[in-house]
């Protein structure tokens, strides 16, 4: 049995001060404004506040490190494209706090890790490497040399490759990431497990099979001219606040949004764009039309439901609810797409779901004389055991509408991390495709590994259960941002040596291998100069428009490398000489990067001369055309089952969600502002008649836990929240409650862990 209650050190479990107030009706506005300003000021001087802030997503610009919603190609607001929570974004990275050589002087990692993520994250700019030895309980600083050498040294002692493993996370640049991958391919692995695997790999998986490319395939335009958008299982208004603008406009353009979500989400209801003084003034934009409140993990029985109320209206008069010419002409599996819709029981389906039969037609009626529909979604449907399916059920929609394909219709996955999507198109990616290798072999005159590697559970299985790996991340918090919390730490603490790549101090530099490394970099803001040229990189946003960043902020310290560089380093210090890969050149002038990407992977023709265009260009997308070539001609409909989540009695689900103050696992602030939950992040939101049934009030005090496979996990005191939200469905926030996602309990084909799907019980705490 593991994590007994107040055992587990890994997150500490203090109380910082709860208070509660209604959920906000609106979103942004004024306070948006206010709190941005507050958390841009609390890190900076104004003279650089406002510098970086003008830049910001502005063409030629820095790419907001926040999240990948594209930046729109005409119009730019002179006063920021940005949002309240880009801002803090860029306020957590461009802070002028310092953390040097001292502060880990001071404090013991044991120390620092006693410490809440918020205080962690809050000390500063990582400044120096730094080495944690065998058996210290202090880090110290080291130069740049012998940090290379140990990892060098650490990575050529190891038995095969393959027991080293290399981490990403979503904001390495394409310039970075493609140079890590083929330092890391060079080296002999193919094990490069990313945030994605615990992301949109399900978004990915199902798009793939079904239509052909695992991106979205929509461009922000659409949304202009689109009659239905669909958002599901994502929280725009805190994690995407820009989508708002782009849904006002789909609204002022007329179109009507469906919302399916267990919560009533603010962001989705109603919108005042801070920029427009009619909005701030005024009572902005109500955004959905229509709330399918839907239970966790109901998603695949409510789009049952509504196909199934489409075939109704569809038999009653042919051909004016689906697309028959596209069904025939572009896809396969429709009879059996039919036959297994009307097998199922349209009762039974609205119970699975929660939705009512009445709201269920509703849905119906609005998507049925449309032609031109949009879905978009996120977390909310990626991170369950049905992950895929959920996904696949989604664009069965699309096809039976023949919503795909054409303007102001398709796919939507909005991305998180504001280049994950352009880190695997660089070949972040343990399952690499053969040709791809094959461009790598040719242009740079090696073997690369071809057996596929470990994603992110896998790896975490393989240092969990085989000691001495050598774990390197560049970027992320794979401690904290990984299921199974204690599981995790145990195999990081196998390792033999574990390195991170990090701008900020985080839990994962805490939980250590025997040896640890953490090497500072330069972040998005930062002013990036290689041989007394100004450098600048590229990403590739949710929509897949690839465009440049360039930082503009005079880094804090003079021993911070780019990442670039970093990878150049180590790959010097690790790897024979070859000549096809000049290290030295690639990691100091990016356009010879970039050369190399457009040698070696299709759609970056004339890169270095397209990406110096305002708004960069867009990379080929089969789907956004209506081309199924790839899959063999036709898109695919296909039968996903309906979910069995059976409950005890005393049983719940609880899903993770982000609150509006964090970036993942970095904490920006203790507050939810909109979900009206202040100063407090242990927190447990449940529906009122539950509390009751247990026997709860609000504000008790109970230890959540979990039954899995035969191991109990537990994540200790939580405070009960009443809120709005379907019985035996309850919310909590990641990574606070990581520790009870267990790492075998993953999405089929995606192997993504079900942060949304947590089977647990609530114990109540005598205080
Ligand atoms: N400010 C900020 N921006 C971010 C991030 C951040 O942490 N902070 N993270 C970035 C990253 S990496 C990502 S991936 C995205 C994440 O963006 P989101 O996916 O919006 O993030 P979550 O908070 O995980 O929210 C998931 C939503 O799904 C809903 N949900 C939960 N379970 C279910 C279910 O079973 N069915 C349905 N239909 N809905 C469900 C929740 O109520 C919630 O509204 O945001 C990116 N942008
Ligand atoms: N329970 C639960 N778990 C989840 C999720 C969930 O919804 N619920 N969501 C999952 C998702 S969607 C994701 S994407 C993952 C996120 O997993 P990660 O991407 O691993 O985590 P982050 O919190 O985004 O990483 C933050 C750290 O990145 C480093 N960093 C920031 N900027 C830079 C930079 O420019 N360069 C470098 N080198 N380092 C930098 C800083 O040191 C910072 O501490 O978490 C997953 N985990
Ligand atoms: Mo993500």
């Amino acid at each position: 049995m593991s994590g007994h209650p107040k055992n587990n050190a890994l997150t500490p479990e203090d109380f910082t001060g709860m208070k509660l107030t209604e959920p906000k009706g609106t979103a942004a506005g004024l306070p948006a404004v206010f709190s941005a300003v507050r958390h841009i000021l609390d890190e900076m001087d104004p003279i650089r506040a406002t510098k970086v802030m003008f830049e910001l997503n502005q063409m030629g610009g820095v790419d907001c490190p926040g999240c990948a919603w594209p930046d729109p190609k005409d119009h730019r607001s002179k006063l920021g494209e940005y949002c309240e929570n880009g801002a803090k974004a860029v306020a957590e990275e461009a802070t002028t706090k310092k953390l040097e050589a001292d502060f880990f002087e001071q404090f013991s990692i044991e120390e620092m890790g006693q410490q809440s993520d918020y205080w962690i994250g809050k000390r500063g700019r990582i400044l120096q490497p730094m080495l944690l030895e065998k058996g210290a309980s202090h880090y110290k600083e080291i130069d740049w040399e012998a940090a290379f050498r140990i990892i060098a040294d650490e990575l050529n002692a190891l038995p095969t490759p393959d027991d080293a493993i290399f981490y990403t996370s979503g904001r390495t640049s394409n310039e970075a990431a493609y140079l890590y991958q083929l330092f890391v391919r060079m080296y002999g692995t193919n094990n490069m497990p990313d945030c994605s695997n615990m992301c949109h790999e399900s978004s990915g998986v199902a798009l793939i099979e079904t239509v052909g490319i695992g991106k979205g395939s929509v461009t922000l335009e659409d949304f202009y001219e689109t009659e239905i958008i669909l958002v599901i299982g994502q929280n725009p208004g805190t994690n995407h606040p820009r989508m708002l603008n782009a849904l006002k406009k789909a609204k002022r353009n007329g179109a009507k949004i469906i919302t399916i979500n267990p919560l009533p989400e603010t962001g989705l209801i109603r919108f005042k764009d801070p920029q427009s003084v009619g909005d701030v003034l005024g009572d902005g934009t109500a955004l959905t039309d229509l709330f399918l409140q839907v239970k966790i993990n109901g998603d695949v029985p409510l789009m049952k439901a509504i196909l199934k109320q489409l075939c109704v209206r569809e038999r009653k008069n042919p051909g004016t609810v689906f697309d028959a010419d596209f069904i025939r002409a572009k896809t396969n599996g429709f009879d059996a797409l039919i036959e297994d819709i009307d097998s199922h029981d349209l009762h039974e389906l609205s119970k699975a779901s929660g939705i009512s039969s009445q709201q269920i037609d509703e849905a119906a009626e609005m998507l049925s004389g449309s032609k031109k529909i949009i879905a978009c979604w996120a977390m909310g449907l990626t991170q369950h055991k049905n992950g895929v399916g959920n996904i696949q059920e989604v664009v069965n929609l699309l096809l039976l509408k023949g919503s795909i394909g054409k303007p102001g219709a398709g796919t939507c996955p909005v991305r998180g991390h504001s280049n994950v999507q352009g880190d695997r198109t660089m070949g972040i990616w343990e399952k690499p495709k053969d040709a791809f290798l094959d461009k790598l072999e040719s242009e740079f005159d090696f073997a690369p590994p071809r057996a596929h590697g470990l994603d992110v559970v896998d790896a975490i299985k393989r240092m969990h259960d085989e000691s001495g790996k050598v774990f390197f991340a560049m970027g992320g918090n794979f401690l904290s941002a990984a299921p199974d919390t204690d599981f995790t730490g145990a195999a990081l603490r196998n390792c033999s040596l574990t390195v991170h790549v990090s701008t900020k101090l985080n839990r994962s530099h805490l939980v250590t291998g025997k040896r640890a490394i953490i090497l500072p970099s330069l972040g998005r803001s930062d002013e990036d100069i290689q041989n007394g040229v100004k450098q600048f990189v590229s990403v590739e946003n949710s929509m897949g428009v690839v465009h440049s960043s360039q930082g503009r902020l005079k880094p804090l310290g003079k021993k911070l490398l780019s990442e670039p560089a970093i990878v150049a380093g180590l790959a010097m210090a690790t790897l024979k000489p070859n000549d096809k890969a000049d290290w030295t050149a690639l990691g100091s002038n990016y356009d010879l990067i970039r050369d190399k990407i457009e040698a070696t992977i299709p759609g970056f023709d004339n890169y270095n001369v397209r990406v110096r265009t305002p708004t960069g260009f867009e990379l080929p997308n089969n789907a956004r055309y209506g081309n199924f070539d790839v899959i063999g001609g036709t898109a695919k409909f296909t039968i996903n089952e309906v979910p069995k989540n059976e409950l005890a009695e005393n049983e719940m689900i609880m899903t993770t969600v982000r609150t509006h103050d964090q970036f993942n696992t970095t904490i920006y602030g203790l507050n939810d502002r909109y979900r009206g939950i202040f100063n407090e992040r242990r927190v447990i939101l449940m529906n009122q008649s539950d509390i009751d049934r247990q026997g709860l009030v609000k504000g008790d005090v109970v230890d959540i836990w979990n039954e899995h496979s035969n191991i109990k996990r537990c994540a200790p005191s939580f405070l009960v929240v009443p809120y709005d939200i379907p019985e035996q469905c309850t919310v909590t926030y990641f990574p606070e409650t990581n520790v009870l996602v267990p790492i075998d309990s993953v999405a089929v084909k995606s192997n993504t862990p079900t942060s949304k799907l947590v089977k647990i019980t609530l114990k109540k705490v005598a205080v």
